[in-house]
């Protein structure tokens, strides 16, 4: 720790020339060296990362339409890892093997399944990833889940912390392309919220079409759990966006298209839209008394206007609104305006009054501060402060939350403490822990959608950049820029203590359940060092195993039209030797983890020779880990 601290502090001297930290190391005493190299680095506060230094944070990062999970090392910046969720992926055969396949199809609806099957699919093989977050526990993150949506097709995942995994992925139903989500903060999550953004009949069957009165929107809580969908209300107008506060109490959503618009004219002719308050205790009271319609085996709640119901309440705000956050005071939710140029901060405290009293919904609204233009999103440093992307200012402002709230109530007091440029058009923000209680104030990443000048072109398609900013200050300097593949538009920043994965599996994993099941019945154990083909008709399975450098068979053989199987159990109990299954000309890749077993099935209609091969770097005899399928041709 002290070696790492004091390389990153000495760099920080060398790059910057900062002399006031290093005057304050050179007269330090050896017991207040820790301390000032500490300092050093705050004031310099440099992205920079010694080789074979770790992290302090684990950045979690969506890949928009990639549909990926990306694991960064923050703040260097340097990705650790994708994780693939709903994409399919050519390097780990996630969308191939049997155990992504079956976490990728047994959340979606046989209506989906059938509709796939007709295209040749088993699943989709792409997503957008909007939003990753993890589970909670008393408000701050507990390491043991993070969930994610896909607003491309309508589903939210889980990822297993302990092997960066997915476990569950489900399709929301009738529900329309999820676009915010958030998971329950207090007492835990408990809760995943979902957003359903585009409107649709609610029987979408094809009785209704170019009918927009008859359209809907629902917002959904998914039983973070059990991965299952514990309920869904009926909203008037869209839902955008979704945070929930500190209490355990409300969900909030904003609402850009509360006109029920079929186009840009219409969803932008209201100066005010709404934010959608959702009253977690009264919805469940609801469910449990009845209150509720079945469609598609869930209970629905109508929670649309004037309906006379305490489930919901419509807050009205300007204009367009997109972003919804939380503040780590446990108070504050940030509704950014988006079209216009404020954020609504509303008060949880006086959320009550709305449903208790009928109370003017706006009466929650206890600041309203004029940013700049294009509020998209705001994140929180902890010590009373809110700093919000503007998209067209092409800013980072930030903003005391207390001297909000005092101009709000007429006071000549300016709320804005400092804008940054960044570079440019940024949507997401995020912070260090930011958004949890134990946000640390330390760092902010900008992420933006244009980089235009800012690095070597690559033709059309331009990457986006992440601009790393110090807000340890009053004023934000930014300290990194970074290119991005498509399109992380969220992020969060976690305290790499609360993560601990694992570094191999554990033979007891459910992920290889169904592989564990044929095995048995057919006679064998996957991990005693078994080399067994079993035939079974037309179906052969293929027991293998790997050792570096080698598989247990050396060669199989099938007959042309055989359905395959082959599993492939990975002896190796080493940290990273992880091996890897190709068979050429088949399309067919999978990866191997230190003692994981992965399958893989297809038809063996290619007579010939075709070898396999571990594709993932393990050994000084990787090339030679190899072996052949030989396929007998019919009639042989
Ligand atoms: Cu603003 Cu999908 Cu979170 Cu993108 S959303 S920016
Ligand atoms: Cu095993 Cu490369
Ligand atoms: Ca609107």
């Amino acid at each position: 720790m002290s070696d790492n601290e004091q390389h990153t502090g000495l760099t920080r001297r060398g790059l910057f020339g900062a002399t006031a930290a290093a005057g304050a190391m050179a007269t330090a005493s050896s017991a207040t060296w820790l301390t000032s190299a500490r300092q050093a680095r705050a004031q310099a506060a440099s992205t920079e990362t010694k080789p074979g230094v770790l992290d302090e944070y684990y950045g979690f990062w969506s890949s928009g339409q990639t549909g990926e999970l990306r694991i960064l090392g923050f703040p260097s910046m340097r990705e650790l890892m994708r994780v693939p969720v709903f994409n399919r992926c050519s390097a780990t055969g996630w969308g191939q093997t049997n155990e992504s396949l079956k976490i990728l199809t047994e959340g979606l609806s046989s209506e989906t399944r059938g509709f796939l099957a007709k295209r040749g699919l088993k699943t989709y093989e792409n997503g957008d990833l909007h939003h990753p977050h993890m589970s909670f526990t008393d408000g701050t993150y507990d390491g043991r889940y993070l969930f994610m949506n896909d607003k491309a097709n309508t589903r939210v995942a889980r990822v297993r912390c302990d092997v960066m995994k997915p476990d569950k992925i489900i399709e929301i139903p009738n529900a329309h392309d999820i676009h915010g989500m958030r998971p329950q903060k207090y007492p835990r999550t408990g809760y995943v919220f979902a957003n359903s953004e585009h409107e649709a009949p609610l029987v979408n069957d094809g009785k209704i079409l170019d009918e927009p009165s008859k359209y809907v929107n629902i917002f959904t809580a998914i039983d973070g759990d059990k991965m299952e969908v514990a309920w869904q209300v009926l909203v008037s107008g869209n839902l955008d966006n979704v945070d929930c506060d500190y209490q355990g109490n409300y969900a909030f959503s904003t609402s850009y298209n509360s006109e029920m618009g079929m186009n840009l004219a219409e969803m932008t002719e209201s100066e005010l839209d709404h934010v959608v308050i959702f009253d977690l205790a009264e919805i469940e009271k609801g469910v449990a008394n009845g209150d509720y319609q079945e469609l598609n085996g869930v209970k629905v709640i109508d929670g649309r206007k004037g309906k006379n119901k305490n489930y919901t309440r419509y807050v009205p705000v300007p204009n367009n609104p997109h972003g919804v956050n939380a503040a780590p005071d446990m108070k504050h939710i940030m509704i950014a305006g988006k079209l216009s140029p404020t954020v609504s901060v509303i008060d949880v405290e006086k959320v009550d009054a709305l449903f208790s009293q009928n109370a003017d919904p706006r009466s929650c609204i206890v600041a309203e501060p004029e940013l700049g233009l294009g509020p998209l999103h705001t994140a929180f440093d902890g010590k009373g402060n809110a700093f919000t992307t503007t998209f067209l200012d092409s800013q980072i402002v930030k903003w005391n939350i207390d001297k909000a709230i005092r101009a709000y109530a007429g006071e000549t007091v300016d709320p804005i403490v400092s804008k940054v440029d960044v570079h440019y058009q940024p949507g997401h923000n995020s912070t260090s822990m930011g958004e949890t209680k134990e946000a640390d104030g330390k760092w902010l990443i900008s992420m933006n959608k244009f980089s235009k000048d800012r690095f070597l072109n690559t033709g059309p398609l331009k990457p986006e950049n992440e601009q790393v900013i110090d807000i340890s200050g009053d004023e934000m300097k930014v300290v990194h820029d970074g290119p991005t593949f498509a399109e992380p538009h969220d992020s969060i920043i976690v305290r790499a203590d609360i993560v601990n994965p694992v570094n191999v599996w554990s033979r007891e994993d459910p992920m290889w359940e169904e592989a564990r099941k044929q095995a048995a019945a057919d006679g064998v154990v996957l991990e005693d060092g078994s080399e067994q083909v079993i035939r079974d008709g037309n179906k052969v399975r293929v027991y293998m195993w790997s050792v570096a450098p080698t598989f247990s068979h050396e060669k199989f053989t099938v007959k042309e039209g055989d359905e395959v199987t082959v599993y492939v159990t990975n002896l190796d109990d080493v940290d990273d030797v992880t091996h890897g299954f190709t068979l050429s000309n088949h399309g067919i890749a999978m990866e191997i983890s230190p003692q994981a077993t992965a399958s893989v099935t297809f038809t063996a209609d290619r007579p010939g020779v075709h070898w396999f091969y571990c594709q993932w770097f393990c050994h000084a005899l990787h090339m030679e880990m190899r072996g052949r399928m030989l396929v007998e041709p019919r009639g042989a």
